[in-house]
């Protein structure tokens, strides 16, 4: 498994999914596979930084990272009909990055929840749309650039402004999210991987069944 790091790292395309066949082959838990691919990928930002990568090989891994995930994919989710809740997922206006958000989805979609996908790039405004269209009773924010975080912070401002701020459980994830930050923008939880944010929809469904009786 530490080889599929490493061949990721080295942008090694087919080698990595040669691997990723074996690991499935070998009945290899499907989350396993993706935490060694989410290594792979934090070297290869590490070699982002260090400028021995560029953007080209970023987009690169990205696209390796996108292509490998379809074959584990269907192996995560498990046909569970889905009724566990409705969730609204997106990436903050003004960053793209989307594989961390899209594992999240398919980690709560595997887990029986249904779940709205903004996409990237999301102004306050579509958040604010979704949740009043959507009736939906968690928002998931995704953002990977630090130059991000005042989106996210005008993202909870339109909620709170709409009114609309105690209809909704707020959760925000993504490397440059912090503690402070959710406590800051006022955000309900911080989750810092998919599992997490699993754990923290179950959480929010479980009460707001409580709630509900
Ligand atoms: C792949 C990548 C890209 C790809 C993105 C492809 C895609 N479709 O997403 C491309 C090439 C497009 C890209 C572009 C850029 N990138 Co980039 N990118 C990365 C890289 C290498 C990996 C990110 C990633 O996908 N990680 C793997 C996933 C699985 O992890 P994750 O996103 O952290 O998600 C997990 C958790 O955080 C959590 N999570 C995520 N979201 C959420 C949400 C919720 C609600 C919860 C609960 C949990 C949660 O769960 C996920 C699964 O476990 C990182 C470096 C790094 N180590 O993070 C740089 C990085 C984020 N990029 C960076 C930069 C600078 C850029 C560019 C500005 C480069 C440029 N000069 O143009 C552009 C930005 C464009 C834009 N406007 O957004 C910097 C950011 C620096 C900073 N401090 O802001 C980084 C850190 C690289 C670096 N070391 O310099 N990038």
């Amino acid at each position: 498994m530490d080889q599929l790091a490493q061949t990721f790292s080295a942008l090694e395309e087919d080698r990595v999914y040669q691997i990723v066949d074996e690991c499935l082959e070998k009945s290899i838990a499907p989350l396993l596979i993706v935490n060694e691919l989410s290594r792979g990928m934090e070297k290869v930002g590490q070699l982002f930084k260090d400028d021995e990568y560029a953007l080209a090989e970023l987009i690169y891994a990205g696209e390796i990272f996108k292509e490998a995930m379809e074959k584990i994919k269907p192996l995560l989710l498990d046909g569970e009909s889905s009724s566990a809740g409705l969730v609204i997922m997106g990436t903050v206006a003004g960053d793209i990055h989307d594989l961390g958000k899209n594992i999240v989805i398919t980690m709560l979609e595997c887990s029986g929840f249904k779940v709205i996908d903004l996409g990237v790039d999301v102004p306050a405004k579509k958040f604010v749309e979704a949740i009043k269209e959507s009736g939906a009773s968690l928002i998931g924010m995704s953002l990977l650039l630090t130059t991000a975080m005042d989106s996210l912070r005008n993202a909870i401002m339109a909620i709170e402004e709409a009114g609309i701020r105690n209809n909704i459980k707020i959760m925000i994830g993504g490397a440059p999210v912090s503690e402070h930050l959710r406590e800051e923008t006022g955000a309900d939880y911080l989750g810092r991987d998919a599992v997490e944010a699993l754990t923290i929809a179950r959480k929010v469904f479980r009460q707001s069944t409580v709630d509900a009786r």
